[in-house]
Order: C-alpha cells, then sequence, then structure tokens
C-alpha cells in the first residue's frame, strides 16, 4: 500500500490546533496508529478549507417550518453578555465525526437529515420511537438564551429552540431502577470519516455521553432542534441536540439518534478516551484545571483570531449554580 503523508500536528495552522484535537494528535502519534500506511485524506486537514470566502449554511432542510411561532421563555432569557453573532458560531464547532478542526462546518453538510428517528428505549414503561413531526406535537418548543463553554475555554452565548428534557421523561416513564440515560449519536464510517480516524482507530465511536438521571430531570436539560430561531443546521448537531449549559461542551451530544435509560453509569467518548482530562460529571468549574491548562477564564467567541477574543473569568457551573448545585451537595 502507498505510504500516505500524515500532517503532523504542529503543521495544522494555528487557527485550527485546539486541546481536544490536539489530545487525539497526540494519542494517535503516542499509539503509533499514525505508522500504518493509512488511506485517510490527511491533506484536508491541512488547511484547504476556507473559513471565509464560501456562504455558511446556516439553516438545516428544516423539519419544523414554523420556527417564528416558537416563542423566547422569559425565564432563561437574561444572560449577562450579548448573543455571539450567528455566522461566527457556525463556523467554529466541535464535530469529531468529520474531523478535528474547528471548520468542519462544509463537511457536515454530509449528514443525511431525512426521515431521522430517536429511539428511546431501556428501562422505560414505554419505549418510543419519536420522528421530529412526533417531537414537534408532542412537545411544546419554545426559545431559550443560554450560556454555552467548551472544555477548551472558548464561550458562546446562543439562542436555542426546543424543549425541557423533563418532558420526554414524562413521556416515557423511566422505572425507578433506572438511575442514567445515555445518548448515541449518528455514525457511518462511510459519511462521518473525519480525517483523524482511520478505519484502524479505536476511538470509541459512535459519539455517546451520559446524565444522571436527576441532571437530565433538571429543568435547564434541554433538547435543542434549532438555533437562532430556525432548524439546527447540520454542524450544530441537526436535527436534535443536548444542550446543558451548567457542563462542558462535550457532553452535549449533537444528531442524537438513541437515548437509554439504564442503571449504570454509561461509557462515553470523551471519557473513555482519558478520563483525567474529561471526567463523566463535567461541570464547569473556573477552580479546578483541566490537566493540559486553566479554567479560570474563557474566550467569547469573536471575529478574527481566537487569541484576540474577550477575555472573561469562567463562572461556576457556567453561572447557573441557583439551578444545579442542590444536585451536587
Ligand atoms: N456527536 C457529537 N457531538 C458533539 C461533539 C462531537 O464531536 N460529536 N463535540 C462536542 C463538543 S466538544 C462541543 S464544544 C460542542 C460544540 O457545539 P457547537 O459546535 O454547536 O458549538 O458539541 C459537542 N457535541
Ligand atoms: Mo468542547
Amino acid at each position: 500500500m502507498a505510504r500516505v503523508h500524515i500532517p503532523k500536528p504542529w503543521n495544522i495552522p494555528e487557527r485550527e490546533v485546539t486541546p481536544e484535537a490536539d489530545f487525539i494528535n497526540r494519542r494517535r502519534f503516542l499509539t503509533g496508529i499514525a505508522g500504518a500506511g493509512l488511506s485517510i485524506a490527511g491533506a484536508s486537514l491541512l488547511g484547504c478549507e476556507s473559513n471565509s470566502e464560501s456562504k455558511t449554511p446556516t439553516k438545516s432542510d428544516a423539519n419544523f417550518t414554523n420556527f417564528e411561532s416558537f416563542e423566547r421563555n422569559p425565564n432563561f432569557a437574561k444572560v449577562d453578555r450579548p448573543l455571539t453573532d450567528e455566522a461566527l458560531a457556525a463556523k467554529y464547532n466541535n464535530f469529531y465525526e468529520f474531523g478535528g478542526t474547528k471548520s468542519i462546518w462544509k463537511k457536515a453538510q454530509a449528514l443525511p437529515t431525512e426521515n431521522w428517528k430517536v429511539e428511546v428505549s431501556g428501562m422505560v414503561q414505554n419505549p418510543r420511537t419519536y420522528d421530529l413531526d412526533d417531537i414537534g406535537k408532542k412537545f411544546p418548543l419554545e426559545e431559550r438564551v443560554y450560556r454555552f463553554r467548551c472544555v477548551e475555554a472558548w464561550a458562546m452565548v446562543v439562542p436555542w429552540t426546543g424543549f425541557p428534557m423533563r418532558l420526554l421523561i414524562e413521556d416515557v416513564q423511566p422505572a425507578s431502577a433506572a438511575k442514567f440515560v445515555r445518548f448515541t449519536t449518528y455514525y457511518n464510517r462511510k459519511i462521518t470519516k473525519g480525517p483523524f480516524w482511520p478505519p484502524a482507530s479505536r476511538l470509541p465511536w459512535p459519539y455517546t455521553e451520559g446524565l444522571r438521571i436527576d441532571e437530565m430531570a433538571n429543568e435547564l436539560a434541554f433538547f435543542a432542534v434549532g438555533i437562532y430561531g430556525h432548524a439546527l443546521p447540520k454542524q450544530h448537531g441537526a436535527p436534535i441536540r443536548e444542550v446543558v449549559p451548567w457542563k462542558y461542551g462535550f457532553k452535549g451530544a449533537k444528531s442524537i439518534v438513541k437515548i437509554e435509560f439504564i442503571d449504570k453509569q454509561p461509557a462515553t467518548f470523551w471519557n473513555t478516551l482519558q478520563p483525567t482530562e474529561y471526567d463523566f460529571e463535567a461541570n464547569v468549574n473556573p477552580n479546578k484545571p483541566h490537566p493540559r491548562w486553566s479554567q479560570a477564564t474563557e474566550r467569547m467567541i469573536g471575529p478574527g483570531r481566537a487569541s484576540s477574543w474577550e477575555r472573561r473569568p469562567t463562572l461556576l457551573y457556567n453561572g447557573y449554580a441557583e439551578y444545579v448545585k442542590h444536585l451536587y451537595a
């Protein structure tokens, strides 16, 4: 097999290097996966993706046509900082299934969202498979403005449209023995072929996440089907994703296909890869540094280089202590 050029992490343009991707890079080199003759599209990693020229897709194949009718919930509308510019948020994403750079929005357009179904199963009285139509009819959709904080220390404020997870719990009626929930997301190696992981990879696909059920029942925990007043674009996790604003962003699984109620803490993507860096609980905490960087401050997504973005102090539970601190007392 022909030897394929494998990009070194230090060849990635600086703007693309992020701590999470950096971890995957280091891991690949350390485990020697990179040594094999791999037919991966390494070249696309080297900055061929133009971030600025083409128009950013900010809409998906709208599954809900009447977004204008979903009102902002005034109880979840006030945040201590302005909304992030929509086009900036739509071009700065983590979606490792499609690649390890922040500019995966273009590649993420390959995600097929037609006839999407979400299976809810496990320890529940009413197992269900919802399509998006069911979701729109069954759950009253509303808009909430939430702060968002990635473990990599970038942050944003965005309006999500969706419904509280609590309503889904009420619909499926978990058994009392169910203590956790596992979210499984879309994965198809033919489509979700991020450049960091060749078939030989031992990365724990599909991307999964989990919560305790009492966390899921908290009034902040939200399923989003929209952002900025329209259906989620693919790069933000169309057609349905989790939003848990007091936790680091990696807890918010995108493009969910399955929700299972279980009695034990589930293995999850990042926690399986590196438990010392990505703990299951993953509550935003300025006083608990990541092993490789401080969490004391965060940078708000803005124009230009990340190094020029406004820095602010990180807030405990990302500012949502009054809603969630009793969960961890
Ligand atoms: N399926 C899936 N969900 C995911 C991720 C991912 O790589 N795959 N990345 C997570 C991380 S690390 C973050 S910070 C957020 C980013 O969400 P955004 O791109 O919509 O801002 O998505 C989370 N959900
Ligand atoms: Mo993240």
